[in-house]
């Protein structure tokens, strides 16, 4: 369906057809769409904007990013979907690798994300290549399975829309973990090293724009602000924005 850009919904309708178009093109396993819905309620209680407390997240992971030795970005079909062009520009900018890993494990799928993200200006895609598997132990799902060149070596990986399982695990495995999640209560959200609590279609463009400012930046100053972050209490400051904006419609 084609949405008019007068609708005053317009952002919400269009993200939510190119999910459904990506659904259909065999991207997002229909799941996606359920998860989608879960963040859209969150998003809601927000305003839809990104609160101060994200972005300082975002700050801080955007230090961490460009203080890693080896950071890999894990890709799933509703990342891919929403934000394919700007996450290939996140990995240019730091550089960092790109790894598909899915939760709803499919080769056929797998490949059609690589080959999206390849489209999009990608040269290299970890994830899809059988010869170089190694597993992430105590996780459940195929989420384990990694491979060995990307987030198996990676010191920091961030992980877009992520079950809270695999976020755990990588901090067991002594990987940073980066999360960008709506919801922060999620397990996720919880064990995370940094978590930026926001939309991916806002959060992306705003790393990207961070990271090419705070570039310059020694290797000092880049681990004081990744040492001196809390990410308990920044997801306590981000409970209080969004309680303050519901208080407003109370
Ligand atoms: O492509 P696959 O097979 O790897 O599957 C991807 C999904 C998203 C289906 C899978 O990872 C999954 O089931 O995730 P969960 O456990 O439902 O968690 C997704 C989290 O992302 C939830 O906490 C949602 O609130 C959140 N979320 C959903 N849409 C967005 C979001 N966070 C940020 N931006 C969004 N647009």
């Amino acid at each position: 369906m084609r949405i008019s850009r007068n609708h005053p919904r317009f952002r919400s309708l269009e993200t939510r057809e190119r999910l459904v178009r990506a659904f259909q093109a065999g991207v997002v396993a229909p799941q996606g769409l359920i998860a989608h819905g879960r963040g859209e309620a969150f998003d809601y209680l927000f305003g839809e904007i990104t609160p101060k407390s994200s972005q300082a997240a975002s700050r801080v992971a955007a230090a961490l990013l460009l203080s890693a030795r080896n950071p890999v970005i894990s890709i799933n079909g509703n990342t891919a979907a929403l934000i394919a062009r700007d996450i290939v520009r996140l990995a240019h900018s730091v550089p960092a690798g790109l790894e598909v890993n899915l939760f709803h494990k499919s080769v056929a799928r797998e490949r059609r994300i690589a080959s999206l993200l390849k489209r999009n200006g990608a040269s290299r895609v970890f994830g899809v290549n059988a010869n170089f598997r190694s597993r992430v132990p105590g996780v459940a799902s195929p989420r384990r399975i990694v491979d060995a060149e990307g987030i198996g070596d990676a010191d920091v990986v961030l992980i877009p829309l992520e079950d809270g399982d695999r976020a755990e695990a990588l901090r067991k495995a002594g990987k940073m973990v980066i999360a960008i999640d709506l919801n922060p209560m999620s397990r996720t959200s919880r064990a995370a090293t940094i978590t930026i609590v926001d939309n991916i279609i806002r959060a992306i463009p705003e790393l990207v724009r961070v990271i090419m400012k705070m570039k310059p930046l020694s290797r000092t100053r880049l681990s004081a602000m990744v040492a001196n972050f809390d990410n308990e209490r920044n997801l306590r400051r981000v409970m209080k924005d969004m309680i303050r904006y519901m208080q407003g419609w109370a």
